[in-house]
């Protein structure tokens, strides 16, 4: 076959692909989304190596090998039964156990979990670490929910959980409205069912009961190593530069603290109501207090920082001028219109701490205008990866230091981000650190698939 006829070959065979899972999965443009960013960038190696549509690689990838839906019922405070919908996907076990996070949030429902899930699979693939792709949640609200009634729906949804899951199966950890708190709760009610301390069945545990040193920080920290690497590539650094970190949960915390130790002058940050402007610097610890301590909203901050300035709505945190954007809140986040005025306000660099926070359009926006931009699959990979440290930490029944724990998510940072380079540089699509993750993630899925056989 010449160049162009194998070329032509593996755009339709991308294009047929992609047209199955539309198909398939109707009504679902998260999904979809997910997976045609993921097809568009392996037409290169698609092209040099057929073996991979021989293999039926990519009708195997973008089917979960099994998904989960149930019923969470649970008893509110005033008495009355309420019934949230549970979901979780077990994408892809090719590299371990399926692995990843489970989301609490309203918005959730089938094509969510199946988004997260599939882009899971390439980014555990990426860590070097073994772990399979995984991902659930459930359409539950938290927010004004009481203590007890989180405790009630948590341990309802984990008595229908538990039996999908493993320490050497399917091992969840947080997302969205999962943090330490409703892991522990879930970790209580697995340990009730089934009558014994399997410490490996969760990650994101407290340091307490098996958790990782580091975990909490992890995703956030090593979104800003990516970055940082990034920057080291153009001889630029965090020293000084103006950062904008939307959301202020668990990602954006942490990525805000750790810009602040590298010298970033963050500016504002956000929740789903509005977002806050401090030209004096952002206090992480006030937002640590508001979010992590007292779950208030993030409006109160300039309660407590008369130079700070609270504004409705969310997107309207894109129209500050800044050096480096990071999207730490959630999906599609951060649309066309907003990266054309980041461009336009001399933005250098994207870190996409959430994930898929930008939209197709806004992300090939920015890799056609050369903006240093790294994808969601490998600068947040530092969350899982500390997860699955936690996972070999829970197994020689021994803990490392928060020293050792964060320079080996350093390290992991480095590599992913060199990986991705040398991907991109190899398929004729250098700088371009979107497709390089995509292929770097794809690569080894794939190579094991095939040793695997057809399974
Ligand atoms: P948290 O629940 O701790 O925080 C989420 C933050 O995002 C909150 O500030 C929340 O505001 C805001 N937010 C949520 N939904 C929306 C929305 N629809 N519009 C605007 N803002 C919103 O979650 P995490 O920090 O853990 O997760 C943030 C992102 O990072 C997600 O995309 C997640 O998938 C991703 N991620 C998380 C990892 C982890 O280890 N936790 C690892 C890798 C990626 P509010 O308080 O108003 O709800
Ligand atoms: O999106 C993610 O990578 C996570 N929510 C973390 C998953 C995990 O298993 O730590």
């Amino acid at each position: 076959m010449s160049e162009s006829s194998a070329a032509l070959a593996a755009q339709n065979y991308v294009e047929s692909i992609y047209g199955q899972v539309v198909s398939r999965n109707p009504n679902e443009p998260e999904f979809h989304q997910a997976v045609q960013e993921f097809l568009h960038s392996l037409v290169p190696v698609l092209t040099e190596h057929p073996k991979y549509q021989e293999h039926g690689i990519l009708e195997r990838l973008v089917e979960p090998e099994r998904m989960v839906s149930f019923r969470v019922p649970w008893v509110d405070d005033r008495g009355q039964v309420q019934v949230n919908r549970g979901f979780r996907v077990q994408f892809n076990s090719t590299l371990g156990p399926y692995k990843g996070g489970i989301r609490f949030h309203p918005s959730v429902y089938g094509g969510i979990v199946k988004f997260l899930g599939f882009e899971q699979i390439f980014k555990n693939s990426l860590t070097g670490l073994p772990i399979g792709g995984g991902k659930g949640g459930s359409d539950f609200d938290p927010k004004g929910r009481s203590e007890q009634e989180v405790m009630r729906f948590t341990q309802s949804f984990m008595t229908e959980l538990y039996r999908h899951i493993g320490p050497d199966a399917d091992v969840p950890a947080g997302d969205i409205g999962v943090g330490a708190r409703e892991i522990g709760y879930m970790f209580g009610q697995y340990k009730r069912i089934r009558g014994g301390h399997e410490a490996g069945i969760l990650t994101g545990k407290g340091v307490l009961y098996g958790g990782s040193l580091g975990r909490t920080e992890a995703t956030g920290y090593g979104c800003v190593y990516f970055v940082q690497e990034m920057l080291a590539a153009k001889g630029s650094s965090f020293d000084g530069k103006r950062v904008i970190v939307s959301g202020s949960g668990n990602v954006s915390v942490y990525a805000m603290e750790k810009a602040q130790q590298l010298g970033a002058h963050v500016i504002a940050c956000s929740d789903s109501n509005g977002y806050i402007y401090d030209p004096d610097g952002i206090s992480v610890e006030i937002v640590k207090q508001l979010k992590e301590r007292d779950r208030l909203r993030i409006s109160e901050y300039v309660k407590f920082r008369p130079g700070a300035i609270y504004q409705e709505g969310c997107s309207g945190i894109w129209q500050l001028p800044c050096d480096i954007a990071l999207p730490c809140a959630t999906q599609n986040e951060l649309d066309l219109e907003a990266a054309q005025t980041l461009l336009r306000n001399g933005v250098q660099a994207i870190g996409e701490g959430a994930n898929m926070p930008c939209t197709l359009e806004a992300m090939e926006f920015f890799v056609e205008r050369g903006v240093s931009f790294g994808p969601a699959k490998a600068a947040n990979a530092g969350g899982v990866a500390v997860s699955a440290l936690e996972m070999s930490q829970n197994s020689m029944r021994l803990s490392w230091t928060f020293e050792e724990v964060d320079a080996k998510l350093q390290e992991i940072m480095k590599n992913i981000y060199t990986r991705s380079v040398q991907a991109a540089d190899e398929y004729g699509v250098s700088g371009n650190l979107v497709a390089g993750a995509n292929i770097a993630g794809f690569l080894k899925v794939a190579d094991a698939m095939i040793a695997q056989g057809i399974v």
